[in-house]
């Protein structure tokens, strides 16, 4: 048995005018609970530090460089990295990051018990859009702000485990668990920040929005025999609704443990690492079931080409 008791530190609304102090201080809050609880590793959702600061329109640079870190830690998040190791807690969380040489991405980090940090990953499906678009119930601007991550999807020993990250939207593609589960990972942690209701659909409510969570994180845990935490920032932001719904997924599919407020929220579950090696050495066993020779399109096209379209290009 290879137990990581977890815990899904789901966080209530911020607001644009919270600081970093403000949300480090009820980060810490959450890990001490955590500890209590005698959690190993804390997942935090997307965009922890701030507000979903893309719903807005920004243009003067200066405005939408407040909303990015330059370091990790810096002296805001310092206390919270200070308190993890203190508690000997793993933590994991997504921050807006600008490098230095001034690219902008939507990042997740992973440390290991001491505070070091051991895996960066950076968001590849960016959802949204560039322009202002007055159609949509409210603006989603992400690709506005970020560009496409350039990490890929990597997968660290941490905790005797092999661990990956992804980040909010990426939780509805398959490719993304897939990925990982070809490095044989057991623990695959993620935030995000959903809202409510759909922007370009005013019909597509709560209940179909959490059941798609649901159902997306459940499927890439079973498909790949492993553990998937999901993280949300919930609440109301700046008068804007956003879902809850954080869970912990076992590697048969199964939600083991998930939140009943839109607040600051710890959910805990002990999870065995060694209940992969059932479904991988089975049922999704890669090396013996796999077929890639069939799988040429998954990397070969991205949008859909229907076999008349073929027929008319080879023409
Ligand atoms: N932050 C996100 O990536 N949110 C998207 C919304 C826009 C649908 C999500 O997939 O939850």
């Amino acid at each position: 048995m290879r137990e990581i008791v977890i815990g899904g530190a789901q966080m209530g609304a911020i607001q644009k005018a919270d600081s970093r102090a403000d949300v480090v201080a009820r980060m810490i809050a959450l890990l001490d609970q955590a500890a209590e609880a005698g959690c190993d590793l804390v997942v935090y959702p997307e965009l922890t530090l701030t507000t979903f600061f893309p719903r807005w329109w920004m243009d003067d640079p200066a405005e939408i460089d407040q909303w990015f870190e330059t370091e990790m830690p810096g002296p805001d998040t310092q206390p919270l990295f200070d308190a993890a190791r203190k508690h000997g807690i793993a933590i994991t969380f997504g921050y807006a990051e600008k490098t230095p040489e001034g690219r902008y991405f939507n990042t997740s980090i992973l440390t290991d018990k001491e505070g070091n940090i051991v895996g960066k990953y950076r968001k590849t499906h960016l959802p949204g859009h560039s322009e202002y678009d007055e159609d949509r119930l409210f603006q989603h601007l992400e690709k506005k702000y970020f560009e496409p991550g350039d990490t890929g999807f990597p997968v660290w020993r941490n905790l005797d485990a092999w661990m990956g990250m992804c980040i909010c939207n990426d939780r509805r593609w398959p490719e993304v668990y897939r990925e990982m589960g070809l490095q044989g990972v057991e623990l695959i942690t993620l935030g995000y920040n959903t809202p409510t209701v759909n922007s370009q659909h005013g019909d597509e409510g709560l209940e179909k929005r959490l059941y798609h969570s649901d159902l997306s994180m459940s499927a890439g845990a079973y498909q790949n025999a492993t553990w998937v935490v999901g993280v949300a920032k919930a609440g109301v932001e700046d008068g804007h609704p956003l879902m809850g719904g954080s869970i912990i997924v076992d590697p048969n599919g199964m939600v083991v443990a998930r939140a009943k407020t839109e607040e600051d929220e710890l959910i805990v579950h002990a999870c065995d690492m060694d209940m992969c090696n059932f479904g991988k050495a089975t049922i999704f066993d890669f090396k013996r079931h796999r077929r890639i020779e069939h799988y040429t399109r998954i990397t070969g096209q991205t949008g859909v080409i229907t076999p008349d379209q073929e027929t008319r290009s080879a023409e």
